[in-house]
């Protein structure tokens, strides 16, 4: 079993990613920890709290940050096109969920449960690494103590999403996504290398409704705004991204990865693009040098991918 902590900004595709947490049998998913990124810190803090209460989901969610690391970085507009006004696809959330947060910020969550289970927890971060960085900043130690760090961030041999050089998660807070890689965990990243291939059609979202009961239809129905926004992008459907990454702690045999320490530009035209340096590669002296060696996805099988996402999703209890 893994014990994952879901840092997240709720958010389309994070709907979904939740969704295949909550169903997929080798998954115990011990907290929900929210970061502001697909709407401010308020919005997806009840969204998440709104998928919690219709999908039944034992786990408390904490709330986390609403401001990036350096509270000088200035703010990017909400991306209300891709993920609709409340974040879920305009769906029509309501304003309040009458549900409890958890009484601790999403930091002190991850260090208290990171600590009550050494070498158990794995953190699937699939928003801004804002709330990690945190709390790293508060206990370094805990990097020694976590399972494994798997993140939907990041393009590294391919173009940017949110401007040429960068991927929005990273772009959105660039000095804490720097500290999540350099840190000394292993981490993941799987980024739009590997998630730009990874394309649900409608057909294949519709057979899941079909299948996976009322908890299903409410993830298509979310879907369905998104979907509009991809048709500029792809021939059919909805890149899962951040799906992906939570993939990769179940069956990480699906993807390729490439070992090299990855540093994140902070500032200047390139700001948030994501480099690494290969294993085995010599350079002179650089900004690369003793940080530890993480895994870059560069390679995935997309259809066996997309095959366990929607039998998780369609298998419910
Ligand atoms: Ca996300």
């Amino acid at each position: 079993m893994h014990k994952v902590i879901f840092d997240t900004d709720p958010g389309v595709d994070d709907a979904m990613a939740l969704l295949f947490l909550h169903r997929h049998p080798a998954i115990d998913l011990v907290g929900i920890t929210t970061v502001f990124g697909n709407a401010s810190i308020e919005t997806t803090t009840r969204n998440a709290l709104f998928l919690k209460q219709a999908w039944n989901i034992p786990a408390p969610v904490a709330k986390g940050s609403g401001e990036t690391l350096d509270p000088d970085r200035p703010h990017v507009g909400w991306p209300t096109g891709i993920h609709g006004d409340d974040g879920l696809g305009n769906i029509g959330v309501p304003a309040e969920i009458d549900l409890p947060l958890d009484p601790r910020c999403a930091h002190r969550f991850i260090i208290d449960t990171v600590r009550a289970n050494p070498g158990d927890v794995t953190l699937v971060a699939v928003g801004r690494m804002t709330n990690l960085a945190r709390a790293l900043r508060a206990d370094p130690e805990i990097a020694r103590l976590v399972r494994s760090v798997v993140i939907m961030g990041g393009a590294f041999d391919v173009t940017g999403n949110i401007t040429p050089a960068a991927e929005a998660n990273i772009h959105g807070d660039t000095e804490a996504a720097d500290a999540v890689m350099t840190a000394p965990w292993p981490v993941a990243v799987i980024g739009l290398d590997v998630t730009t291939k990874t394309v649900m059609s409608r057909a294949m979202l519709s057979d899941i409704a079909e299948r996976g009961g009322r908890p299903a239809r409410l993830l298509s129905d979310i879907s369905q705004f998104y979907i509009d926004f991809y048709e500029h992008h792809v021939d059919d459907g909805m890149i899962v991204h951040d799906s992906c990454a939570c993939v990769y702690v179940v069956a990480p045999e699906l993807f390729q990865t490439r070992g090299g320490a990855i540093r994140v530009i902070c500032g200047g035209i390139a700001d948030g693009q994501t480099l690494q340096k290969p294993d085995g590669r010599l350079f002179p002296p650089n900004a690369w040098d003793d940080f530890p060696s993480q895994q870059t996805c560069v390679g995935i099988d997309a259809d066996a991918v997309l095959k366990l996402i929607g039998d998780t999703l369609a298998n419910g209890s």
